[in-house]
């Protein structure tokens, strides 16, 4: 046996040489990305069962791949939630908590994931929006980095809110071609004409539906008002419902209706925009799709789909996602399509943080140090994956902490470590989220088990 064992290690390896999978006998057919970010998406989509809206490109990729179904965000907020992901960090580690924060200021060190890519021999491609608009991580892209717009740590130009007409939907001639999506999906079609022989990890974002809603009239002409039903929580201007903490629900919205009620005809009249504005980016991420195909890159791409945090359409009078620990502030959409992936139905809570370490993973790239999310690679594999990581949004508002956790039942969330209130929410009988059981007695051991949860969060003091 003793004189075998060399003769079966050589015969095992010249079987491991042949059946070695192609791309590993060629160094330049790494799996490329597609990397689609949408600024202010909630998972209204026909994927994720909202029977209205026209999204047909992208419920095509749903059916191709992985669709998250309890997927979210770190911040309901663009420049937290993105630097998270980017980093792979909490909040409460990168320390970024608004839109003003730059954070490569307290943490140089930080290996984002795009730079990740190009350290390792990606051509590292941005069109449209990635990290906050102004705080980009400029160095970290082959191409489309955009100059930082400010000096210091923080930026103290930026205006503190956008336009008090936000509200005001801008219609588009016809497919929206003057629109910054509709050229972001064109470069990116470029770039892929330039460099699909090489592999590349190409971030393409789409500014809509964020407010102000933007879309073709052809595209808004698609929905009927009177169709659109609002929300059973809907009220004419933000207000926390009794038994809810006065802090869950800032007493302005930030995006649309600022500072005036929302009438239910003006409601509708909105909700209808925002669908249009996400039928536009679906028909942008379909153009894309479709030159990655005429391209026959498809075999040697993972394409992933997502939006930066949630929305509030009316919800409890908000609209806006800013300071929301609500399931509709904080859950996204997210879907990965992997060559040779079967469809399915993911139903683990995964956190938009997950993503680097996934794409590391899937396209065999060391694992950089810090890293606080974990790989979905084994629920993209098999959904019946073993999965026992909640997942956590926090949020920074009258300088208080918020923090919330979500498991597949409960949602909890607390401020102040609950000095300033508590919300439970038991999503297998309420998903609207309308009935605050924080109070209610008989929960008290589940919200001692959600506390205890929040508690391994990772937090950097
Ligand atoms: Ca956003």
């Amino acid at each position: 046996m003793k004189r075998l064992f060399p003769l079966l290690l050589l015969l095992l390896m010249s079987f491991t040489l042949i059946d070695a999978p192609s791309h590993a006998r060629q160094p330049n057919r790494k799996l490329n990305v597609l990397f689609i970010a949408v600024d202010d998406l909630r998972p209204e989509l026909g994927a994720y069962g909202n029977a209205l809206i026209q999204t047909p490109n992208i419920d095509k990729l749903a059916a191709q791949g992985t669709r998250f179904e309890l997927a979210y965000c770190q911040y309901p907020l663009c420049n937290p939630s993105r630097t998270s992901l980017f980093t792979g960090r909490h909040p409460t580690t990168t320390g970024v908590l608004d839109n003003r924060t730059w954070f490569r200021a307290a943490h140089p060190d930080f290996i984002t994931m795009p730079q990740h890519f190009k350290a390792n021999g990606y051509k590292v491609l941005r069109t449209g929006k990635q990290f906050h608009g102004g705080i980009d991580d400029t160095e970290a892209w082959t191409e489309g980095g955009e100059t930082r717009q400010f000096t210091g740590a923080v930026n103290t130009t930026a205006p503190g809110q956008v336009a008090a007409n936000s509200d005001r939907i801008v219609t588009l001639e016809g497919n929206g071609e003057s629109h910054g999506d509709y050229k972001s999906a064109t470069r990116a079609i470029e770039y892929l004409e330039k460099y699909k022989d090489q592999p590349f990890f190409l971030a393409l974002g789409f500014a809509k539906p964020h407010s102000p809603p933007t879309a073709p009239k052809r595209m808004i002409e698609m929905y009927d008002t009177a169709k659109i039903k609002l929300p059973p929580d809907f009220a004419p201007r933000p207000k926390a419902p009794p038994g809810f903490p006065e802090i869950s629900v800032p007493p302005r919205s930030s995006d649309l209706f600022i500072g005036r009620d929302a009438s239910e005809t003006e409601a509708r009249e909105v909700i209808r925009a925002y669908m249009a504005s996400t039928t536009f980016t679906d028909y942008n991420v379909g153009r894309v799709i479709e030159a990655l195909d005429r391209l026959k890159l498809r075999d040697n791409t993972v394409i992933v789909f997502w939006g930066d945090h949630g929305y509030h359409l009316g919800e409890k009078g908000k609209w806006s996602k800013h300071n929301s620990l609500f399931e509709i502030g904080t859950r996204v959409p997210l879907i990965f399509v992997t060559p040779k992936g079967k469809p399915q139905v993911a139903r683990q809570t995964v956190q938009l943080l997950d993503m680097y370490p996934t794409l590391v993973e899937l396209c065999g790239l060391p694992m950089p140090a810090g890293q606080q999310g974990h790989s979905l690679a084994p629920v993209l594999r098999n959904v019946k994956a073993q999965w026992n990581h909640p997942a956590y949004t926090v949020t920074f508002f009258q300088n208080k902490l918020g923090k919330a956790v979500r498991t597949d039942r409960w949602r909890y969330a607390e401020w102040d470590d609950g000095k300033a209130g508590a919300m439970l929410f038991d999503h297998t009988k309420d998903p609207h989220e309308l009935k605050n059981l924080a109070d209610n007695p008989a929960y008290a051991k589940t919200v001692a088990e959600m506390k205890k949860l929040i508690q391994q969060m990772p937090y950097e003091k």
